[in-house]
């Protein structure tokens, strides 16, 4: 039994075509109607349409990556109550095209966060970055946000303001720009300037950690139900990076927080997104250990390795290096599959920019020959871990 192997499309304006990516050896697509509004129904006219483009290209749209969570069921408040029946109708719709596997996130404001998304390796690939000091930088001194100081050491703002007076005016607008701007893939509104920004931080102003899991936990006990009816299984994603920034909660960063949410509801579709890169970010965390603990929960894996630097920075490295131990890790997962005996869709997430991607503009993160690379990888290490389990 092998891991369904998928790569991720963000739609017919993806640079990275479903040719090229039914070249890299993937058989499933990963994608979202990512034109909507977040908060719209996903239609079965616009499923259908969607599905029809993968199919005639020879694939098949396997995980719908992601279904957003509107920020008022987040806050629980305005028409939430409305938001989470259009979350089930589109459970639903995308159920009745035999879609089984819908990722989503719940992280407040922003999805996930980078500050550099052209760092440079020795070897002239590129990757993405995440500067633990460019960040305070951007909180403390551009943002200027309240109360900051309350998360970081007195060394870390000094730093941050040091940096700070000596940033080029045009990488203060960058950083700005791929913090509030949000990735894509995400649930941010489309382009809000500073003031936006900082009035709906302020919406969170009073939602803590408890708040915000009671708010999930009203949304899952709302939602599971149908996706249990539907048989489709439900992968929440973990923070990315899994600690607080901009002062926000965060629920999915550590191992107690994924085990409330999945006892909260439990019930197998009631999972996971098993993102190493995620929450690989974190020294603490064990992600061995996490894989054992929740992999009959795991309903969809994202394959990425993150370096962790001194200073809590770190970047993405090669996706069999980095910190995590992707061999311990995907051997844990693959066992869960054999005794399962159905197969886990998987992506390789993210690569780096390598050979011709240089010369080009993919969405941040989703190059083909950095994911092709990452895959080719990430399948030879499975096929050795089947076959030296005798699994194959
Ligand atoms: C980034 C992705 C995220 C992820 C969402 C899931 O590359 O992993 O955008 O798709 O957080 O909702």
């Amino acid at each position: 039994m092998r891991l369904e192997q998928t790569m991720r499309w963000y739609g017919p304006n993806d640079l990275v075509s479903l040719s090229d990516i039914r070249q890299s050896g993937a058989t499933g697509v990963v994608t979202a109607l990512h034109h909507l509004k977040n908060g719209q129904v996903f239609s079965k006219d616009e499923i259908q349409e969607r599905k029809d483009i993968i199919e005639k290209a020879g694939m098949k749209w396997s995980v719908v990556e992601s279904i957003p969570i509107h920020e008022d069921i987040k806050r629980q408040r305005g028409k939430y109550l409305d938001y989470i029946e259009n979350y089930k109708t589109s459970i639903r719709n995308v159920a009745a095209f035999d879609i089984k596997t819908i990722c989503y996130n719940f992280m407040p404001v922003v999805d996930w966060t980078r500050t550099n998304l052209d760092y440079r390796l020795p070897n002239g690939a590129s990757a993405l970055r995440f500067d633990k000091i460019d960040f305070a930088a951007f909180e403390a001194f551009i943002l200027k946000r309240k109360n900051v100081e309350q998360d970081y050491s007195a060394e870390e703002i000094g730093k941050a303001e040091s940096r700070f007076k000596n940033m080029p005016e045009s990488y203060k607008e960058t950083i700005t720009q791929y913090i509030i701007a949000g990735l894509p893939g995400g649930t941010t509104e489309s382009n809000p300037t500073m003031d936006d920004f900082r009035n709906v931080l302020d919406t969170y102003a009073d939602i803590d950690e408890e708040a915000l899991r009671s708010n999930i936990i009203a949304f899952l006990r709302e939602i599971i139900p149908v996706a249990e009816e539907e048989g489709v299984n439900m992968t929440i994603h973990p923070d990315d990076p899994p600690f607080s920034l901009l002062g926000l909660p965060r629920i999915v960063s550590r191992s107690e927080q994924i085990e409330k949410l999945l006892s909260a509801v439990n019930a197998k579709s009631n999972g996971l997104c098993f993102c190493t890169g995620s929450l690989g970010a974190r020294r603490e965390n064990d992600l061995v250990a996490m894989a054992n603990k929740f992999a009959n929960r795991v309903n969809f894996i994202h394959f990425r390795a993150v370096k962790i630097e001194d200073d809590g920075s770190f970047h993405e490295d090669n996706h069999l290096e980095g910190n995590v131990d992707m061999y311990a890790v995907m051997s844990v997962l693959l066992k869960e599959q054999q005794e399962r005996n159905t197969s886990i869709p998987m992506r390789p997430d993210h690569g780096h920019k390598l050979l011709d991607d240089l010369t080009k503009d993919p969405s941040p993160g989703y190059s083909a020959i950095g994911r092709l690379k990452g895959l080719a990888e990430l399948r030879g290490l499975e096929l050795g871990i089947i076959r030296s389990n005798g699994w194959e």
